[in-house]
């Protein structure tokens, strides 16, 4: 006689319909930062083989660039990816639904007893519970792969807040590598798990599901399972729902859409209340780590200037009419600071690089006094076609400065002469080039690619 059995039970059914779905969410996030811009690419040395993505994937797909859009998700969807990755394992730990799904001491045999079977060999399958071996290994691998995509996300996301996190799995390129090999992992678990699945057939899928199989009664199985899919129904129709919410766009095009960005906005705030500090340093290198800092962007640093005729206009808080315009020469009677860190542009690519100047907290405790209160600096090429704010305690950290020198050297126009900015605990988009023009305001100054979409913030 058929009996009704309990299957799947709710962790397992969880795990599938939710905690799946974010995970692809999250790949799919990672891809579109991933088609952004050439510096993904295979090569060997400076041999490139090919760009992720070559100049005919977009047009082929017709699809944009769309780093920032893909970084604004990405960090709004890991919210969701890490509240349910917890409360799942919160839930398996409590129910003890655990045990049926943790690996023991004999997985690891049975798991290879079971896959020489499927593979055709004359093996007996060993006896299992509600999991076999190899499912058991599977779904705790996933989890923790999971925890660990977390750990290494956030040791990218704030190298700099987090840096002994960065530094335990081996600095900020490893764990770059780490965070791709753990979705290459994924990936793979993916294709053979839907084609297992597909495999499986329509009783073990409809399992997956409802929870239940083999009926006694055929009617009251099509009763769980109507309701079951019913209920797939609606979270699916939830889900795409906010998707579609998450995804509403602004008024402005280039812009990112406004709710992504007031999470982008809640993220800063978080770090900012957190675990932000000025006695956060940068990690410093020897001179022997550097390497050769590629121009990027020219933005307000196209037209040729006239080196002995600029000067830097600086603004006050709340001084408009008493704006000072200063020579390189005053500039340099500050106490000058060497370092030695890994510039990091929000592309994702980074270079160990050595910069030389004053620190931005002394220049504005003496060309500024007293707009240390203010909450924003903003800053501007002469052309006032490059432009960025800050907020102050990222312009007063100790590591902000005011470089006239490069790995030695004087700046060159490229890289910015005469003065540009060095901030480390920001992305290579603030560090602007050229700077002309220096205010100390209350209110959050234009910033160049905030409005193509960038999180404003773009704190380290
Ligand atoms: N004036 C100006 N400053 C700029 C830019 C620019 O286009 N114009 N690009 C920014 C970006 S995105 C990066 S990564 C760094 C690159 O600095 P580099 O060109 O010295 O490598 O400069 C920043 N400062
Ligand atoms: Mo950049």
């Amino acid at each position: 006689m058929k009996v009704l059995q309990e299957k799947h039970k709710l962790a397992t059914r969880w795990f599938h319909w939710l905690n799946f779905p974010l995970l692809l969410a999250m790949i799919y996030s990672g891809l579109v930062i991933y088609w952004a811009y050439d510096p993904y690419r295979v090569g060997v040395g400076n041999v490139t083989l090919f760009h992720f993505f070559p100049d005919w994937f977009y047009g082929f797909f017709g699809l944009g660039q769309q780093l920032a859009y893909g970084m604004a998700l990405h960090f709004t969807l890991a919210w969701l990816f890490a509240i349910n990755g917890v409360a799942y394992v919160l839930y398996t730990l409590i129910s003890g639904e655990w045990r049926e799904l943790a690996p023991d001491r004999n997985s690891p045999r049975e798991a290879l007893q079971v896959a020489m079977h499927d593979a055709g060999f004359n093996v007996p399958l060993p006896p299992q519970g509600r999991y076999n071996a190899a499912q058991r290994i599977t779904y705790t691998a996933i989890v923790l792969m999971g925890g660990l995509s977390l750990v290494t996300g956030l040791a990218i996301y704030k190298p700099v807040q987090i840096h002994w996190l960065t530094a335990a799995l081996g600095g900020y390129q490893w764990a770059r590598l780490e965070h791709f090999c753990l979705t290459l992992g994924y990936v793979a678990f993916f294709a053979i798990h839907i084609a297992q699945v597909a495999r499986a057939g329509w009783a073990n899928f409809r399992a997956m599901v409802s929870g239940w199989d083999l009926a006694e009664s055929e009617t009251s199985l099509a009763w769980r399972t109507r309701r079951s899919f019913i209920g797939l129904g609606v979270g699916a129709v939830a889900a795409l729902g906010g998707w579609k919410w998450l995804n509403t766009p602004g008024s402005e095009e280039a812009d990112t859409p406004p709710h992504l960005r007031s999470v982008l906005g809640f993220n800063e705030r978080v770090v900012r209340s957190a675990v932000y500090g000025n006695a956060h340093l940068v990690p410093t290198f020897p001179a022997s780590a550097i390497r050769p800092l590629k121009k990027n962007g020219d933005f307000g640093i196209m037209e040729e200037i006239d080196l002995t005729a600029w000067r830097l206009e600086v603004v006050p808080m709340g001084a408009e009419d008493k704006a000072a315009k200063l020579t390189l020469a005053e500039i340099q009677t500050l106490p000058k600071v060497e370092q030695t860190f890994e510039f990091k542009c929000i592309e994702g690519w980074s270079v160990v690089t050595s910069f030389a100047g004053a620190r931005l907290a002394d220049f504005t405790a003496k060309y500024a006094a007293g707009s240390e209160q203010a909450a924003f600096v903003g800053m501007k090429t002469p052309d006032e076609t490059y432009y960025i704010g800050i907020d102050m305690p990222g312009a007063l950290h100790p590591q902000t400065l005011l470089a006239y020198e490069m790995n030695g050297q004087p700046l060159t126009p490229e890289h910015g002469a005469p003065l540009r900015l060095v901030v480390p605990v920001k992305y290579g988009i603030k560090n602007i080039k050229r700077i002309g023009r220096i205010e100390y305001t209350n209110e959050r100054p234009d910033d160049y690619w905030a409005e193509y979409g960038y999180d404003y913030y773009a704190g380290l």
